[in-house]
């Protein structure tokens, strides 16, 4: 679709919608940004455009002559689908695109997608990370907090985009195709929005659903969903596995990670050579490791990116030690699948600081991975009671209620001994507290280095 002259209505007016305005006022789009927040106005966009002209902002209700004669509707990730506006307007013919989509339709060069419930911004930020030893254009971007939109006209034929994509904004893609994409793993998460968990691995597969055998598609072999969904792909696939040996693929066996074609193994790591821990990371380097390997990259550039390779903030991110007390900021742990993998990271006895936005998840499974290691739960937000319902169920009572992070801090302080350590892995969004997990980390982080 050519887009000069087409009106074109942007729903959200945060950093996706912002970032698409911008590129459909270069495109010579007449552009609508609709957000259903009243309290914006013209002035909180003055600074985020180089031009007036094609733009238009619309706050509140959204009014059937505003619907009436639009071209296109480009949605944020954060707009579901089945929002009646939305629906109204898909009624009416009107195309739908994600912000992806769009970017999608006016870029250049390589693409690599990376999706999944959890690792997906520590393998995106990895794989970036690899492709800059290789590449001289690389764009890391998407659900890790640039939009893609943001850098679509700057890529070329020799650039690559790394990016990371969330269910949200795999809802809706139509023509989007990564020459590599990479579904990590699978488990519940944004219930509330997909309503089923069927709908939520439809989402996830349609990273894949327009690539062919000219592509690939990186899997992770022990999860049971995505092994299921190989055999429904027409794209070339590259498995990994941390629990067995395989002829064609990526595997851990004993320290060392190996990439095997027909049985015939390459070394490509030892895991005492790298600086990031736990089994769910030796997935994420063997995921980023298929992906590199599929984008022609020798083994040696690999192998140095690995080794060279932090965690990323707000993942099992060590704060401080204060009173012989480790700090670890798990911002990142939005679902319960994320902060099972945290608390299975510890290797001392913990406080958990958790509960959050409620987005319909179960949390047996996360109350059961606590074992004898986890002395107190923390527990505040929207889930609070829920949680400590679900713990008291599995006979954990060791529970204190609190009403906000900075409380959870002190508590956790006072609660803890020496050796024991404190994380913060709520197991829920931020949403309702906190703008978003980046300010819930920087926050407990604060907190934490004031009790020095
Ligand atoms: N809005 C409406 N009506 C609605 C919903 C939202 O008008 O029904 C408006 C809000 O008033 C607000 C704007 O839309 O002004 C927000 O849009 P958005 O929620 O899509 O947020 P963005 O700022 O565009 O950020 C989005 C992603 N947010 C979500 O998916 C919720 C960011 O992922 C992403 O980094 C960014 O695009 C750049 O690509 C964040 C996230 O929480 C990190 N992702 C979820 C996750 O990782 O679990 C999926």
């Amino acid at each position: 679709m050519l887009l000069k002259g087409k009106r074109v209505l942007v729903f959200g007016a945060g950093k996706s919608g912002i970032s698409s305005t911008r590129l459909l006022q270069r495109q010579e789009a007449n552009v609508i940004l609709y957000d259903s927040n009243t309290k914006l106005t013209n002035k909180d966009f003055t600074d985020k455009f180089d031009t007036e002209h094609n733009f238009h902002l619309v706050t509140g209700e959204l009014k059937d002559e505003i619907i009436d004669g639009l071209d296109l509707l480009v949605i944020s990730p954060g707009v579901a689908i089945d929002l009646p506006e939305v629906v109204r307007i898909h009624e009416k013919n009107i195309p739908v695109w994600g912000e992806i989509e769009l970017a999608y339709r006016i870029s250049k060069g390589k693409i690599v997608g990376i999706t999944g419930t959890n690792g997906k911004t520590t393998t995106t930020t990895l794989v970036g990370e690899i492709m800059n030893t290789y590449y001289e254009e690389v764009y890391v971007v998407g659900n890790i907090g640039n939009p893609y939109t943001d850098v679509a006209m700057e890529t070329t034929d020799q650039s690559v985009a790394v990016i990371e994509l969330s269910s949200f904004q795999l809802e809706t893609i139509h023509e989007f195709k990564p020459d590599v994409s990479a579904i990590l793993n699978i488990t519940p998460d944004h219930l509330n929005r997909h309503h089923t968990m069927e709908n939520y691995i439809t989402m996830k597969e349609n990273i894949a659903k327009n690539q062919t055998d000219a592509e690939v598609c990186v899997l992770n072999y022990e999860d049971p969903i995505l092994r299921e969904m190989s055999n429904r792909l027409n794209t070339k696939i590259i498995f990994y596995s941390s629990a067995r040996e395989l002829k064609d693929g990526l595997f851990l066996e004993g320290e060392d990670i190996y990439y095997s074609t027909g049985g015939k193994r390459e070394f490509v790591v030892n895991i005492n050579e790298l600086k990031v821990l736990g089994k769910h990371s030796y997935e994420n380097i063997m995921a980023a490791t298929g992906i590199a390997v599929a984008m022609g990259i020798p083994m040696e550039f690999i192998h140095t990116a690995l080794v060279n390779f932090r965690a990323v903030e707000h993942r099992i991110e060590y704060v401080e030690t204060i009173n012989e007390v480790s700090y670890y900021n798990d911002s990142k742990g939005t679902n319960p699948d994320a902060s099972i993998k945290a608390v299975q990271a510890m290797r001392t006895p913990t406080i958990v600081i958790g509960g959050g936005y409620d987005k319909n998840s179960s949390f047996d499974e996360w109350i059961e991975a606590f074992e004898d290691k986890v002395k107190y739960l923390i527990l505040l937000g929207q889930t609070r009671e829920q949680i400590a319902e679900t713990a008291r169920r599995h006979g954990f009572h060791n529970i204190i209620m609190v009403n906000d992070l900075k409380e959870a801090v002190r508590i956790s302080a006072e609660k803890a001994e020496k050796g024991d350590s404190v994380l913060l892995s709520p197991a829920c969004a931020s949403w309702g507290m906190f703008e978003n997990y980046e300010q819930r980390g920087t926050l407990f982080k604060e907190y934490v280095r004031e009790l020095l």
